[in-house]
């Protein structure tokens, strides 16, 4: 009898803006890729193409205004469009790797001073991460990494607010930080470690709090 498929795994990565993360998730998913060809996919959020995606984007680059709460449920509804993308190829045996999720939706919007409740509830019921990867990289670093950008959230004082709260989101039982103030192929390394070590013999959750 043909062995069992095994389901596939989601992996978030997390962490403030230079820290290496899109870098090191788009690493990942060609090296899963390159050792059988489909094996992985990769999301970023926001998905700047996504109908809800487009109207954050123009957000983003200072092109509309939107009311706070309004973008908040916006972000969350955009990861809410690829739920069933998610699920559907966890349950093929593919991995699914976003870049950012939840965690930079509530450390935003807390960052911004909306609501604590209300701010982590909207993203209940996506689907639960099997590790959240946390690109912890010093200020140091970060600072030689080059400056920000010209988006709206890209400043220093965002940053250093977003900083604060992410850490407070974390949950030991599946987050595992990455130190990320190494070289690209060292950190490379240490997250392919992480990635080995996931367990795919529990059962694929929801997100039940954040
Ligand atoms: P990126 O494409 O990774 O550079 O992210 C776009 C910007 O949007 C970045 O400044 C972080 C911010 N961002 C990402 N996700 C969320 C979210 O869910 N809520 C809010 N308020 N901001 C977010």
């Amino acid at each position: 009898m043909a062995a069992a498929q095994k389901r596939g795994v989601l992996i978030v990565f997390e962490g403030l803006d230079r820290s290496g993360k899109s870098t090191q998730a788009k690493r990942l998913v060609e090296s899963l890729n390159k050792r059988a060809e489909g094996s992985a996919v990769l999301q970023a959020f926001p998905d700047r193409s996504s109908p809800i995606g487009k109207l954050i984007d123009q957000y983003l680059k200072k092109e509309i205004d939107l009311d706070e709460h309004s973008l908040h449920l916006m972000f969350s509804a955009d990861r809410f469009l690829k739920n069933q993308m998610i699920r559907e190829n966890i349950a093929k045996g593919i991995d699914v790797i976003c870049d950012r999720y939840c965690y930079s939706g509530v450390a935003y919007s807390l960052a911004k001073g909306l609501p604590e409740q209300w701010v982590r509830s909207s993203d209940v019921g996506l689907p639960k991460p099997d590790a959240v990867l946390f690109f912890d990289v010093s200020p140091a670093v970060a600072a030689q990494r080059g400056g920000f950008g010209a988006e709206r959230l890209e400043t220093a004082t965002m940053q250093q607010k977003v900083a604060a709260v992410m850490p407070t989101l974390r949950d030991d039982s599946f987050w595992k930080t990455v130190n990320a103030d190494g070289d690209l192929d060292t950190v490379e390394k240490d997250v392919f470690r992480l990635y080995e070590n996931l367990n795919r013999e529990k059962p694929f959750e929801s997100l039940e709090k954040i």
